[in-house]
């Protein structure tokens, strides 16, 4: 080949190309240490997951037992459907003898799963939501799984995990993957946010877009509004306030990995808050409010359960929840303000 050999323009297409999951964490690390080969294959292994879930669902009306109910509850009292089972057991199925992860935590499970053959090297826990959205998995609707990854840092094996019940600042990774009209794959290693497309014809997430930033407002909220009498008054009076100003549009799908993906690229806020019976809500924080948080404070948004960042939540069980206010920075702030008002009001009236 020539000493001054420029690529050509096809060249930086196939660049482009080129730039699969894996080697895009080797490239945000820029190293080659044990470290960043182990957070490239974990990836790779997420992204073999989300390649098989994907499969499944786009053939699910055509195959035999994969629609439907298996009429178990799980842990959190909710009805089981065969896809929420096959999910969860995927995840388990690519960790095993990977060396990589020891311990995996889903919203499936009651106890975290280990993999015994694994522990001795692995050092990482695999938090997920195999199925998030399952209430659209029977009408061909949009669907998500979330991910997490945390450094493993007990070896208890009674099911108590007592080193998962730390912050969402512990997470060294997150992200989902989204069941669209394509299938996207969206994760930060706390370098920024990124999105990855599955390319069917080649059989690999290649990268779509970099660096995703949230706008600092956008005019979407999001929210079933269905649950308005059972809110405190704070979110109700948010909500009378985007009912009775322009400047807003309500867009909610029922699977918040669609929900929160609308919201990253095109700004706006996310509400699941508590009930008045129900005060935490409705989502759990290690398997889906704490990743999503740890991507929107990457993407420059922001992430609270309207008096705490997230982030900032220690959670007292495994399978604890909160409530989210998640997106624009400013939309958030807003939902906040009116939290506060109501809160000191309410502390105003103890005190008298
Ligand atoms: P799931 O993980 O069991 O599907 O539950 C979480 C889902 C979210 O995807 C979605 O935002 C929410 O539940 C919808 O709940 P609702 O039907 O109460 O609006
Ligand atoms: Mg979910």
């Amino acid at each position: 080949m020539a000493d001054n050999y420029q690529p050509s323009s096809s060249e930086h297409a196939l660049d482009r190309d080129c730039t699969t999951l894996s080697r895009h964490v080797l490239q945000q690390l820029q190293s080659f240490s044990a470290d960043a080969q182990d957070l490239s294959a974990l990836m790779n292994r997420i992204a073999l997951a989300a390649k098989l879930i994907s499969r499944r669902l786009s053939r699910a009306g055509l195959l035999e037992g994969v629609l439907g109910f298996t009429g178990e509850v799980n842990v959190q009292g909710e009805s089981v459907k065969k896809m929420d089972v096959y999910a969860n057991e995927v995840f388990i199925s690519v960790f095993k003898q990977s060396g990589l992860v020891c311990r995996l935590a889903s919203e499936e499970m009651e106890k975290p799963y280990y993999i015994p053959e694994n522990c001795p090297i692995g050092r990482y826990t695999l938090l997920y939501d195999p199925i998030d959205g399952s209430s659209n998995l029977d009408i061909n609707l949009n669907l998500g799984s979330i991910f997490s990854i945390r450094q493993q840092e007990g070896t208890d094996e009674d099911g108590s995990a007592l080193d998962l019940l730390q912050h969402g600042r512990k997470q060294i990774a997150a992200g989902y993957i989204l069941y669209g009209p394509s299938t996207m794959l969206v994760y930060s290693i706390g370098r920024g946010v990124h999105s990855f497309t599955l390319d069917p014809s080649l059989g690999e997430f290649i990268l779509s877009h970099e660096n995703i930033r949230v706008p600092d407002h956008g005019s979407i909220y999001s929210v079933n509004e269905g649950n308005f009498w059972q809110w405190d008054e704070s979110i109700r009076d948010y909500i009378r306030y985007v009912h009775r100003h322009e400047g807003y549009t309500a867009r909610y799908g029922g699977a918040l990995v669609g929900d929160f993906h609308r919201i990253l690229l095109l700004g706006g806020v996310f509400l699941y808050p508590g009930t008045v019976k129900k005060p935490e809500g409705k989502l759990r924080l290690l398997y889906e409010t704490a990743p999503l948080a740890f991507l929107i404070e990457q993407a420059g948004g922001r992430a609270s359960t309207g008096l705490q960042d997230i982030l900032d939540v220690v959670p007292d069980f495994l399978h604890a929840r909160t409530p989210l206010i998640i997106g624009s920075k400013d939309d958030v702030e807003l939902v906040e303000s009116f939290i506060r008002e109501r809160t000191e009001e309410k502390t105003v009236s103890l005190t008298k």
